[in-house]
């Protein structure tokens, strides 16, 4: 007995001088963040129940952490942020204004795509936003193709390529792989395994379930991340996006996440357990996580009262804008539909 308590104080006094660090500034953006896209995704959902939203509507709760700490390495406007059609987090985390996603979202003129790409056709050249697709996978090669275009321009910028446990199988991506390892492209890729693919756990669709480790066989070094953790996400990044300035090629980052909702709005979820489900927003949330560190960091309630209140003025101000934006004109169908080079 005595023996096994010295190991775990050992341990635990081993774990300290590594463990990631962050200022109290730190953590109180994190949350922000956090709970920006929370209370955004809470809101779409009920916009989406009021049939106000149409077509699909894939929500981010619970996977939160993962832009968040992701983003902390990104240079707005320089970097290039892709992803799939679960994208109204990176949008907010990318800098993109939520009145804009909102309407959107809702089919609005006053949307960043006039109100006609809808929750999963979004995008933003300014913010370096490459989308939001619908075709799972497709963001791997398109994003490998931006991280080649900053190579070539050698313009110092990474593309963060972001794609779930289901497209880790994707033919395409390691076609990907194969091309980024051999030009040494500064592609980071962020696999977000949640692990589900619609109504597929990764244990019934996957060979191998280690997918930080897809890229072994071209070269490419892989890491697995507790994407619970906003720190561990934060530092993860920041070693692989170094590297990557550097010259050092291509990383995978396997983020260990949960989505609390179904697949989309219209899933009931009824292929996993509620038990499930509870013990990860009871054990794991990472909103919950960092409101621990906060309290660790001797942030005040008073702190954390603002930052919820101004969020839901936010979100507020998003649904009212969008809300009073007029949808696209149908002249507007035959337009946008290819770029003038
Ligand atoms: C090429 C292609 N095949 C199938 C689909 C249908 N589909 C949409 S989402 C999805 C599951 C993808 O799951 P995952 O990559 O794990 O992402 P998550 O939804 O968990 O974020 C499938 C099969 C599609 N959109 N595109």
């Amino acid at each position: 007995m005595a023996r096994a308590a010295a190991q775990k104080a050992a341990q635990k006094a081993a774990k300290i001088p590594n463990a990631p660090q962050a200022s109290k500034e730190d953590l109180l953006r994190f949350y922000r963040e956090m709970v920006l896209i929370r209370r955004f995704e809470e809101r779409a959902g009920q916009l989406y129940g009021m049939g106000l939203i149409g077509g699909f509507c894939h929500l981010y709760i619970g996977q939160e952490a993962v832009a968040v700490g992701v983003q902390e390495s990104v240079r707005q406007g320089h970097d290039k942020i892709i992803t799939g059609y679960r994208d109204h987090g990176h949008m907010l985390c990318a800098g993109m204004d939520p009145k804009e996603v909102m309407a959107e979202l809702t089919g609005r003129i006053g949307g960043s795509s006039k109100g006609k790409g809808g929750s999963m056709h979004m995008f933003d050249t300014a913010t370096g936003f490459y989308g939001g697709h619908g075709i799972v996978g497709a963001q791997v090669a398109l994003g490998t193709g931006l991280a080649f275009a900053g190579h070539y321009r050698g313009d110092d910028s990474v593309a963060f390529i972001y794609f779930g446990d289901g497209a880790a199988n994707q033919g395409q991506v390691y076609e990907s792989f194969n091309m980024a390892q051999l030009w040494k492209l500064p592609a980071i890729y962020i696999i977000e395994n949640n692990q589900y693919a619609m109504g597929t756990s990764i244990e019934r669709s996957s060979s191998t379930t280690e997918l930080s480790e897809r890229g072994s066989s071209f070269g490419i070094p892989g890491e697995q991340v507790d994407g619970m953790d906003v720190l561990a996400v934060r530092d993860a990044v920041a070693r692989a996006v170094k590297r990557a300035r550097e010259g050092g090629g291509p990383f995978i980052l396997e983020m260990k996440t949960y989505r609390y909702r179904g697949h989309s709005m219209s899933d009931p979820a009824k292929y996993r357990a509620k038990e499930e489900v509870d013990e990860v927003k009871q054990t794991r949330d990472p909103i919950d996580h960092v409101k621990a560190l906060l309290a660790e960091a001797k942030a005040t309630e008073d702190e954390i009262k603002a930052i919820d209140a101004e969020v839901k003025a936010i979100v507020a101000e998003a649904v009212q804008f969008a809300q009073e934006s007029p949808e696209p004109d149908p002249s507007e169908l035959y337009t946008d539909v290819y770029v003038e080079a």
